[in-house]
């Protein structure tokens, strides 16, 4: 007799955690449980609870089995996939007929980030095309960590790695919730931190709220948000002018060492902390933990200053940190990650100089801004759709994303979708994006589809030259006509005349490639064949042969570019702005709180929120205020309140959180309907309708999330 049910290996896709699972299917294949899986040899049986209950998100009644088309009262019908590809690709073409291929553009959300199969054929199909206009959540996310690259420069071996540091300092990221920060151990996390600290490893965190992370910090800075710039000045500063910096490393490696020393002379520990509201002495702390009394241990930010104002170069400061206290794997130095699936590569420990990608090449019709990572600014895709002109984009397709949820001035964003002639979706769920687009095609979800960890971001994942292939473990429900993502792309490229190419390798046009196709070519510079990474049923750790990092060219003329003038700038620009005590001024209007994003631990963003399981646990958003500022306000404990910025207004239930600092409020993103609907509160508000397009970062039009002002008032 065939039992009942059946365990099998795999690993989790909803974050960078990917934790090593073990999933029950029953007779039918169908996924009935998931648990962590305790052998695995990298997260050691960690796994989240909606990792955990993604089960349901397999099996939801609400899950999108058949690919929809939009009738014109707003409603969908079902269409065969033949049939719905046909005229997809039937419209596109009469789009880049009529106003050529910068018409259509892509967006790519997380769901499409952890689909390894198709992660960069979104790309590849704009590519083929002949559009430059790809977008992707990277330009609403973390992007200033390129832009600082860029104009900094880059040291090849990386930073001094978590495991080998003496210290980590963490600017806004909560890596014990998020598992994302980058640096941070996030196999098993909060298991790798207590491991870390117990051999003796300083943790430093800057952070509005207590998190969980900073909970286990050794010392914890707690600002307002949005004064990271002068908090990292600050720091440099104190650096600088104790001598706690590394000479040699400075004098071999960095340029304007003196000049960064002029530049945030402003931003004594006294102004430091006047505008950032934390303890003068606190902030000599950090200083000298990270500088002085340790010595190796690199400085990370994450998304708390990459989505504050001047996000860009609160990350050049960090970097800058990093640099004079020559945070860096030196020559000699073992790499443990010179690639698993990324193709290894002599790492030399000698500057790359700023290379300053996006001054070259295309530049984007509308403010001018050039390409990151081969891709357009997020922040400017509203206006790309709606500004008319050559170019003018009439055709979106969303690959697992939700944009509509995620770029901030929801009613623009909606307004431009509207606009558009063909807006096409890759998606499980009926999202505020899908609700607006003329086709949705359902994927495979991730237990049902073979994959790698996303192998794009790999050194990021883990420290060691580890990867795993899952093959598909459960099937989709029955009758369900669902596809691997990449064969839309291939179906669409096939009809529209396209060659479409992966990684670089033309892929045939006649017979469409299967899902382990594509991801041996993605891993075909890994030391290991894809049969040998196939057969491995927990993954392979690529010891071979160990790798160092090699000496530096001395005549070499490159070095990190710590001030250039658009720095420079910027920051005096800080220095200027100082924010009053009562709040902030903007246009005669004055502002006493300040928004600050964060992430819950039971969704990813928009992705989970509809679940059963979830939904009883994330009903909806509040606004998470901390409680003395509640009792100023005469606010109680789900008393509705308004919430306005110079942008826009919306209403939420208060909460009380006692972790959060006084003067700032945190209303979690990704909940929320379509702005106009009748029923909005009962899923939460969309954040985004706070927030505005208008005021971005230069370079990566990055716009403010975090650090907003805003006020508030109890409503009856
Ligand atoms: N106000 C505010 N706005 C923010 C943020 C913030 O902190 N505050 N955060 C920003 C950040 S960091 C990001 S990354 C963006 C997120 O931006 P997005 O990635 O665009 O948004 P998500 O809500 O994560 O949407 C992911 C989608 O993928 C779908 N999905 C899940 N699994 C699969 C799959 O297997 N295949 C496919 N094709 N799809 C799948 C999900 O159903 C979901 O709709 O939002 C940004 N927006
Ligand atoms: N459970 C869960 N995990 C996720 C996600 C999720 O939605 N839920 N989203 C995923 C995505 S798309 C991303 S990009 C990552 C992000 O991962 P993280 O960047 O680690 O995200 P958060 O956990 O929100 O941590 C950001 C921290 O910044 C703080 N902060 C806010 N404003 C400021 C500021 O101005 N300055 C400073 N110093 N701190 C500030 C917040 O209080 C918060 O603690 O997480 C990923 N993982
Ligand atoms: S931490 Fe991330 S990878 Fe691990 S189970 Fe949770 S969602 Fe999945
Ligand atoms: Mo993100």
């Amino acid at each position: 007799m065939e039992p009942a049910t059946r365990q099998r290996l795999s690993f989790c896709r909803q974050c960078m955690g990917h934790c090593g699972v073990v999933v029950t299917v029953d007779a039918d294949e169908r996924l009935v449980e998931i648990r962590g899986d305790h052998d695995d040899p990298q997260t050691l049986g960690y796994a989240c609870f909606k990792g955990l209950k993604a089960t349901e998100g397999h099996n939801s009644p609400e899950r999108i089995l058949h690919p929809l088309r939009r009738r014109p009262d707003g409603s969908f019908e079902r269409i065969a996939a033949g049939q719905a590809l046909d005229e997809i690709a039937a419209r596109l073409d009469r789009i880049r007929a009529s106003d050529g291929p910068e018409a259509i553009a892509g967006y790519k959300g997380g769901g499409a980030f952890f689909t390894g199969s198709s992660v960069m054929m979104l790309n590849a199909f704009l590519a083929a095309l002949g559009s430059p206009k790809a977008f992707s959540s990277v330009t609403i996310d973390q992007s200033s960590k390129a832009v600082a690259a860029g104009r900094i420069g880059i040291w090849p071996p990386g930073r001094v790695p978590f495991h080998r540091g003496d210290v980590f300092l963490i600017v806004g990221g909560n890596p014990l919730v998020s598992v994302s920060t980058g640096g941070f151990d996030l196999r098993n996390p909060a298991k790798r931190l207590r491991e870390a600290r117990a051999r003796g490893m300083k943790l430093i965190v800057i952070d509005p709220r207590r998190t969980e992370t900073a909970r286990a910090a050794d010392v914890f800075l707690q600002p307002l948000p949005g004064e990271d710039c002068a908090i990292l000045a600050g720091l440099i500063h104190v650096i600088l002018e104790r001598g706690w910096h590394d000479r040699e490393f400075c004098e071999r490696h960095a340029d304007h060492v003196e000049a960064l020393r002029e530049a945030v002379a402003a931003f004594t520990p006294a102004h430091v902390a006047a505008r950032a509201r934390v303890p003068e002495e606190k902030l000599v702390e950090v200083a000298e933990l990270f500088a002085h009394r340790c010595s190796r241990g690199a400085a990370a930010g994450s998304t708390g200053p990459d989505m504050s104002p001047h996000g860009n170069l609160a990350e050049h400061l960090i970097e800058c940190l990093n640099v004079i206290c020559g945070r860096f794997l030196r020559e000699g130095e073992r790499l443990d990650n010179p690639g698993a699936i990324a193709a290894r590569r002599p790492r030399r420990a000698q500057v790359v100089p700023a290379p300053r990608w996006w001054e070259r090449g295309y530049r984007s019709r509308l403010g001018d801004f050039g390409l990151l990572d081969g891709e357009l600014p997020t922040g400017t895709l509203a206006d790309e759709i709606l500004e008319p002109g050559p170019g003018q984009v009439k055709a979106l397709l969303v690959h697992g994303g939700n944009p509509v949820s995620a770029i901030p001035d929801q009613r623009k964003v909606v307004r431009a979708f509207e606009a558009l002639d063909l807006l096409v979706t890759i998606e499980p769920f009926m999202t505020v994006t899908a609700r607006l687009s003329d086709y949705i095609l359902p994927p495979t979800l991730q237990y049902e589809r073979a994959d790698l960890p996303l192998f794009v971001y790999e050194s990021l994942i883990t420290p060691e030259p580890y990867t795993r292939y899952t093959p598909p473990v459960a099937r989709p429900p029955g009758g369900a006509e669902v596809r691997d993502d990449h064969v839309y792309f291939w179906e669409l490229s096939r009809r529209l005349g396209l060659r479409l190419e992966h990684f670089g390798v033309p892929l045939d046009m006649e017979t469409p490639p299967t899902t382990d196709e594509l991801l041996a070519i993605a891993a075909r510079h890994a030391p290991v064949d894809f049969d040998a990474l196939r057969a491995a049923e927990r993954g392979l750790r690529m010891d071979g042969e160990p790798q160092y990092v090699e000496p530096g060219d001395p005549a070499s003329p490159h070095r990190f570019s710590l001030l250039p003038a658009d720095v420079a700038a910027e920051l005096r620009d800080v220095a200027s702005r100082v924010p009053g005590i009562e709040g902030v001024e903007v246009d005669g209007r004055s502002f006493r709180y300040r928004l600050a994003v964060r992430r819950l631990r039971d969704a990813v963003n928009s992705a989970g929120l509809n679940l059963p399981s979830i939904r009883r646990r994330l009903p909806s958003n509040p606004a998470y205020m901390n409680p003395d500022d509640m009792k100023a306000e005469g606010l109680r404990d789900g008393d509705g309140v308004l919430i306005e910025s110079p942008h826009g207004a919306i209403r939420a239930r208060a909460a009380a959180d006692p972790t959060l600092r006084s003067g700032v409020v945190s209303v979690p993103h990704g909940f929320g309907g379509l702005p106009d609907d009748e029923d909005g509160a009962e899923r939460g508000v969309a954040v985004n309708l706070l927030l505005s397009l208008e005021q971005r970062e230069a370079i990566n039009a990055m716009p403010r999330m975090s650090g907003v002002p805003v006020n508030l008032r109890a409503l009856p």
